[in-house]
C-alpha cells in the first residue's frame, strides 16, 4: 500500500510502473497503425515486374508487323513489275509481273486445286477450259482465277497460244464444253497493257514474251487476230478468242463466258 512521505505525496516506489515519467518528458510515441500496407494496384505491380518482358514483346510484335508490311509491299511491287526480276532460268514472273514463288509455294502446299473442271493434256502441258454460257468473267478475274489453280505442283496461268495447233486444241475444247453456246468467247493470256500496241503473253513463269507489235506479228511468233484487229477500239488491252478461233483485243473489264488455263506440267 502507498506510504506517504511527510509531504503527503505518494512515494515513487508506490507509483504504477507505467506512470513512471520517462527521461523524455512529454514524449508521446506516434500511434502505431495496424492497417495493412496499401495494396499496389495489380496492373501497376505487373507492369513493374514485367516491364522488360513487355518491352521485348512489343519489339517482337513490331518486327513481325514490319516483316508483314514488307511482304505486302513486295507483292504490290511485284504486281507493278517493280519487284525482283526473274531468275537466270527466266522463271520468276507472271500474272503481269508477279513473283512466282508465292503461287508455287501455295501449289506445293495445296496439291491439286482444279475446282471441278476437267484437265486436258496437250503437247506436254495441261489445260482447263473454264466457264460456260452462264459465266461473266473479266480478263483480270480470269487471270487471278488461273493463278489460284494448281496441277502437278505448279500454278495455272491464262494460256499462251504458241502455234496454230495449240489454238485449234483450245478452240476445240471450248466448242465441246457442255456449257458452250453460240457466240461465246474465252480469254487468253495475251495483252498490251505494258505498251500500247505491243502484245505479249503472261507466259506463266517465263514472263512476257512479245508476239505482236507495230501492227504485225513479231518474226517467228504466232498470232491469230481477226481481220481489222487489234484495233484498240476505245481502250482494249486484253485478248479473247472468238468461237471462230480468231482473236480480238477488247476491254479487260468486259465479261466473257470462258477462259483458258495452262499448266507447265
Ligand atoms: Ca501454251
Ligand atoms: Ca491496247
Ligand atoms: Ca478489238
Amino acid at each position: 500500500m502507498a506510504t506517504k512521505n511527510p509531504l503527503g505525496t505518494a512515494l515513487i516506489d508506490d507509483l504504477p510502473p507505467e506512470e513512471v515519467p520517462s527521461g523524455n518528458s512529454g514524449y508521446a510515441p506516434p500511434p502505431v497503425s495496424y492497417a495493412p500496407p496499401p495494396r499496389r494496384n495489380f496492373i501497376q505491380a505487373f507492369l513493374q515486374q514485367h516491364i522488360i518482358v513487355l518491352y521485348l514483346m512489343s519489339f517482337v510484335g513490331f518486327v513481325i508487323a514490319c516483316s508483314a508490311m514488307s511482304k505486302v509491299n513486295g507483292i504490290a511491287a511485284n504486281r507493278n513489275g517493280n519487284g525482283p526480276k526473274p531468275g537466270p532460268d527466266g522463271r520468276g514472273k507472271g500474272g503481269g509481273g508477279g513473283k512466282q514463288s508465292h503461287w508455287l509455294d501455295r501449289c506445293q502446299y495445296m496439291g491439286e486445286a482444279l475446282y471441278g473442271d476437267p484437265v486436258y493434256e496437250y503437247n506436254g502441258h495441261h489445260y482447263q477450259i473454264v466457264g460456260g454460257n452462264w459465266a461473266q468473267i473479266t480478263w483480270r478475274q480470269a487471270e487471278m482465277d488461273a493463278w489460284g489453280r494448281c496441277y502437278g505442283g505448279v500454278p495455272g496461268y491464262l494460256a499462251t497460244v504458241d502455234d496454230a495447233a495449240e489454238n485449234a486444241f483450245l478452240l476445240g475444247k471450248m466448242l465441246a464444253h457442255q456449257g458452250f453456246a453460240s457466240g461465246n468467247a474465252g480469254w487468253i493470256g495475251a495483252n498490251d497493257m505494258t505498251n500500247e500496241g505491243t502484245f505479249e503473253w503472261l507466259d506463266g513463269f517465263k514472263g512476257g514474251s512479245v508476239f505482236y507489235r507495230d501492227g504485225q506479228p513479231v518474226a517467228g511468233a504466232y498470232s491469230n487476230f481477226a481481220e481489222g484487229e487489234p484495233d484498240e477500239n476505245g481502250e482494249e488491252d486484253c485478248v479473247e478468242m472468238y468461237a471462230t478461233g480468231q482473236w480480238n483485243d477488247d476491254s479487260c473489264y468486259k465479261r466473257r463466258q470462258f477462259f483458258f488455263v495452262e499448266y507447265d506440267a
